[in-house]
């Protein structure tokens, strides 16, 4: 019975890599698909609406980071908390207003980057100076300029399906927090987020590694020293962490990446086999055996890194887009338009939050 069970699944296995044979991995899994572009996105969306839209994002980027190096990583994490809190919709940017705060009054919110805020903002500006008008969304603005920070800092570069919209409604403070895992989440609490939004646990992996560049202050990870060091942190890295975190609630930062702080690179997965990943959501992710043998696997090939990295970023920036005629197309990133609030689709989206 087991070896017609085995015969029957090598067959399926035969069937499955001849009918995948043009995508089948030559290089011991360096290969990784590209992801279906979404409804309403194609990488050529400005080609005749602001052709240098690409061109003009890199090259902001590439100064700006010249100067501020940690620019790169606040622009990267930007993007992320915009697309997993009600979509890629640039909602992260809006500044609250008198009727209620948005997703920047939350806590994970406290700890963006300023700086990348206004370079979204100076970057979009640009863009409408350059093209003539409000053509580029903020969203798209967010997620070329993550793409772009990925690369300056040495990653990989993938390209970016076009033609998001941006929102007209806030998200709630219940919508951050819901969206946003904690620091101190392990593996199963990470999946269980990111399956809501149909990222799977090599996703997980593959864009925790954007922790290869940036910084964390000590009360993302002090519950990890105080009152006694977590077991699955190395005792010399805990050593030098209560250095730069002597005592709980200090307000200081580290690097995420302790040993290529700013460049972007496989390091991180080096960091967690060492037990030398910061935050508990790093670190489970080495601890786990179901997500181990990702961690294995991109310590030991950075391609392999890079094509998955690509690959889940594309998947990531396309969570719950606008397109066509939903939302709008910013003027001033951190506002909506004057005139839109409370139009059919904030309310649409108010319903849809209700129901999730
Ligand atoms: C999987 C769940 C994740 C958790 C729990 C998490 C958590 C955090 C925390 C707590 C910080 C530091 C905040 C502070 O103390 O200042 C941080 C920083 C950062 N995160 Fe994540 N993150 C996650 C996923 C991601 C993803 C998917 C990306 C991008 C692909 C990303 C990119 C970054 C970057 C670049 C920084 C450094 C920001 C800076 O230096 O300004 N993170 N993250
Ligand atoms: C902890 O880090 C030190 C110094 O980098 C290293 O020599 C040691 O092997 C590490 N221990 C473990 C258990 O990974
Ligand atoms: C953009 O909107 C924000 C928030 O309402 C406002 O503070 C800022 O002055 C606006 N910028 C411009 C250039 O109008
Ligand atoms: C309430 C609060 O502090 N909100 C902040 C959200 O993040 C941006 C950028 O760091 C700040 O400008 C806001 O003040």
């Amino acid at each position: 019975m087991a070896r017609v069970a085995s015969t029957v699944a090598a067959a399926v296995a035969l069937l499955a890599a001849l009918l995948c044979g043009a995508s089948a991995a030559p290089n011991g899994g360096g290969d990784v698909g590209q992801p279906p572009v979404a409804r309403g996105l194609s990488f050529d969306f400005y080609k005749r609406s602001c052709p240098r839209a690409e061109a003009i994002v890199r090259s902001f980027v590439q100064d700006a980071v010249r100067w501020d190096t940690g620019l790169a990583a606040g622009l990267l994490r930007l993007h992320f908390h915009d697309c997993f809190v009600q979509g890629c919709d640039a909602s992260v940017l809006l500044d609250g207003s008198a009727t209620g705060p948005g997703e920047k009054q939350a806590p994970p919110n406290l700890t963006l980057r300023p700086s990348a805020f206004k370079a979204i903002n100076d970057i979009h500006d640009r863009l409408t100076r350059e093209c003539g008008g409000p053509v580029v969304s903020c969203s798209d603005v967010l997620a070329l300029a993550a793409r772009d920070s990925v690369v300056v800092s040495g990653g990989p570069s993938y390209r970016v399906p076009l033609g998001r919209r941006d929102s007209t409604s806030f998200a709630t403070q219940q919508d951050v927090l819901g969206g946003l895992p904690p620091p101190t989440a392990t593996v199963p609490a990470l999946l269980g987020v990111l399956s809501k939004i149909n990222l799977d646990a090599t996703d997980l992996v593959a864009l925790s590694g954007g922790h290869t560049i940036g910084l964390g202050h000590c009360t993302s990870f002090e519950g990890r020293l105080f009152p006694r060091p977590d077991p699955t942190l190395n005792a010399t890295f805990a050593g030098h962490l209560r250095q730069t975190c002597p005592a709980k609630g200090t307000d200081r930062r580290t690097p995420l990446d302790v040993r290529t702080p700013n460049t972007f690179d496989n390091k991180y997965y080096v960091n967690l086999v060492n037990r030398e990943g910061l935050f508990t959501s790093d670190q489970d992710l080495f601890t786990n055996p179901a997500t181990r043998p990702v961690v294995d696997k991109f310590a030991q090939n950075q391609k392999a890194f890079f094509d998955q990295f690509g690959s889940s970023m594309i998947k990531m920036g396309q969570i719950k887009v606008l397109t066509g005629s939903q939302g709008q197309i910013r003027r001033n990133c951190s506002a909506r338009n004057p005139g839109t609030a409370g139009l059919p689709w904030s309310i649409l989206e108010e319903a849809e939050s209700l129901i999730f």
